[in-house]
């Protein structure tokens, strides 16, 4: 599995009808700030997606147009970077309109292969993210949970939050990640792009 190219394509609101090709997309999303787009610079060794300290700062689903090679072929796949949702300081408004945004996307749009759903190792679930589950799993929508940040705790703390939601999320794999370490890195775009 080797990374031949990642350029940014475009943001969107809807699914990109005018790029007409089956090319198979991976959604990137989870809570605001908690590392999708450096995950994705990450997977790709490249800083193609915008990170930002500002939390709430990605407002479009962007996406990125991902050429690797898988078993001497070369392939196409897109990563799409969801805005985060969940972020206090936006108005209740708008944290519905989000929910629409991803819910319309994902349902309109059959190239998904797989929703990435991109964790804090730090937290707990709450709320949010069960009803985030909880439409996955009605939609019958392949999800796999990536625990992130893990540099910012031990190693044992990891495995353990692992453990706890392996039984949380039960048929899903869970994954433990770090943009800034690398961690699980290899396995991580292993599990992505053979699924691709
Ligand atoms: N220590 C550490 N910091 C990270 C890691 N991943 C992301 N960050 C930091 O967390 C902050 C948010 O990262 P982003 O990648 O922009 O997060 P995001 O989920 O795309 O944020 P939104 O698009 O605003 O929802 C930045 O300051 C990153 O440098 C990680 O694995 N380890
Ligand atoms: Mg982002």
């Amino acid at each position: 599995m080797k990374i031949l190219s990642a350029r940014y394509l475009k943001g969107v609101i809807c699914p990109e009808r005018s790029l007409k090709r089956k090319t198979p997309e991976i959604a990137f999303v989870g809570r605001s700030n908690v590392g999708k787009s450096s995950m994705i610079n990450s997977l790709v060794a490249q800083k193609v997606a915008r990170t930002s300290s500002t939390p709430g700062a990605t407002r479009l689903i962007n996406l990125y147009l991902i050429e690797y090679e898988r078993g001497g072929l070369r392939q196409q796949a897109i990563f799409s970077d969801f805005p985060g949702f969940g972020y206090a300081k936006v108005p209740k408004e708008a944290q519905q309109g989000w929910q629409k945004m991803i819910e319309g996307y994902i349902e309109d749009n059959k190239e998904i292969k797989r929703v990435i759903w991109v964790y804090d190792v730090r937290r707990e679930p709450d709320y949010l993210d069960e009803m985030l589950m909880e439409w996955f799993l009605d939609r019958k929508l392949p999800f796999s949970v990536v625990l992130t940040k893990t540099d910012k705790e031990s190693k044992g703390f990891a495995a353990n939050k692992k453990r706890l939601f392996r039984q949380y999320v039960k048929k899903s794999e869970v994954f433990v990640f770090s943009a800034k370490t690398g961690e699980g890195r290899k396995e991580l775009l292993a599990h992505i792009l053979d699924a691709g």
